[in-house]
């Protein structure tokens, strides 16, 4: 049996020749943080790859929680915050961490993203915001929460941690709501080692997120706001740079890995797989599959230890639910959102890389089907 672990995914890099050229200037300048050339140059490359009106549209961070958690701040919004619990943990936390209170909406059960038919329901005088999560690459549904945002006059804050590059009828995913964020963390499509952005429409909110992202500082004599520290330094925007160059190829062999696991898992009764939206250019992050006992003859655990005996380490993304967390100690309940409840028990991330080669996704997709009887002579 291969000895080589197969985990969930796996870093794209640059050729290391390609990284030193990109950083051997910083050793001329010896400048290397502070919004130095290479953090100007990547955010205007981002702001033409992202499709977005301009580079003054988005900000660069230090990483995607705290472009999140910076970009709720300078909106400077007070009460309660409806979102969804199937998401990471940094969902949940930008809100609890800004003393703002979630309010947790079920999810839809094919696209795990918010359902909006129960969002006009969650909404009491006290909600300021709606913090929707395009999960797995998945896209919410945009028209609806727009429309009742604006019905309501609530802002709209996107999580598009797992969204880069991803485009809805040709419009970049970043343009939608009030703000977006990214994530450009080492286990995402596209990464600066750690990093986000936060992508506005609004400029007087960008400029305090800028200040909330650097002290506050306007130049040498003058801090005119109260912020913190979170820019992104200069070898992660090179790192961004690099990436940015072979980003659509990535892509294109995310893409070879995904219609793979299509081919070999379609028509598996109890065994759904990442839906696919039609109007959506996709940037195929996750690979989520939801195993239903009952129909496809194994539990999610089973399938997790028969991937785990041939070194393959799936994960549980997301399980669990964040209203499930011990650290909020029994103070928000999952039964009021069931799907998400139900999802988050039987989900599963299959292996998904730029290059994970196609023989080893046959050997996953060989174990996950011998769980089954439907695939049972697979061994
Ligand atoms: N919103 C959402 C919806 C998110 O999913 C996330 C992050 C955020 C916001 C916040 O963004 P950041 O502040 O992180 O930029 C990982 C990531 O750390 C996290 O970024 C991500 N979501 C989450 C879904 O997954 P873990 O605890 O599962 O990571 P870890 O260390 O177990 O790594 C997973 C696999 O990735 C490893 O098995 C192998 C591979 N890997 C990992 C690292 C660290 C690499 O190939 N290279 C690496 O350097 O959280």
């Amino acid at each position: 049996m291969r000895e080589q672990q197969i985990l969930v995914t796996r870093t794209s890099m640059p050729a290391m020749e390609e990284y030193m050229k990109e950083i051997a200037p910083l050793w001329d300048s010896h400048w290397i943080t502070n919004m130095g050339v290479k953090h100007r140059e990547f955010r205007a490359l981002l702001a033409e790859y992202l499709k977005l009106k301009g580079p003054e549209s988005l900000d660069l961070l230090v990483n995607g929680h705290m472009s999140l958690e910076l970009t709720l701040q300078a909106m400077d919004l007070q009460g309660e915050v409806i979102t969804t619990p199937f998401t990471f943990a940094s969902t949940t936390h930008a809100i609890v961490r800004n003393g703002l209170e979630p309010v947790f909406c079920d999810i839809d059960p094919v696209t795990f993203t918010m359902d909006c038919s129960r969002l006009e329901g969650l909404i009491t005088d006290r909600t300021c915001a709606i913090l929707p999560v395009h999960v797995f690459g998945n896209i919410c549904n945009i028209n609806e929460i727009g429309r009742i945002a604006r019905k309501y006059e609530l802002k709209v804050v996107y999580d598009a941690a797992h969204a880069f590059g991803e485009e809805v009828n040709g419009t970049g995913v970043g343009n939608f709501g009030d703000a977006s964020i990214f994530s450009f963390h080492a286990t995402k499509v596209f990464n600066t080692i750690e990093g986000g952005a936060s992508c506005f429409q609004d400029p007087e909110m960008g400029a305090r997120l800028y200040d909330l992202k650097n002290f506050g500082i306007h130049g040498p004599d003058e801090v005119s706001a109260v912020g913190a520290n979170a820019k992104m330094n200069e070898f992660c925007a090179a790192m961004g740079i690099c990436n940015l160059r072979h980003i659509d190829e990535e892509i294109e062999k995310r893409k070879a890995v995904d219609e793979r696991y299509r081919l070999r898992l379609e028509g598996i009764n109890g065994l759904q797989m990442k839906c696919i939206q039609a109007e959506v250019k996709q940037n195929y992050a996750y690979f989520p599959v939801l195993f239903d006992e009952g129909e496809f003859g194994a539990s999610r655990a089973e399938v997790f230890a028969a991937l785990e005996r041939r070194h393959v380490f799936a994960r549980k993304y997301f399980h669990p639910l964040t209203n499930r967390f011990s650290a909020f100690h029994g103070k928000y309940k999952d039964d009021e959102t069931p799907v998400a409840r139900h999802v988050s028990q039987r989900i599963l991330c299959l292996p998904i890389y730029a290059d994970l080669d196609l023989e080893t996704v046959d050997e996953i997709c060989d174990a996950v089907l011998s769980c089954s009887e439907q695939g049972g002579l697979i061994m």
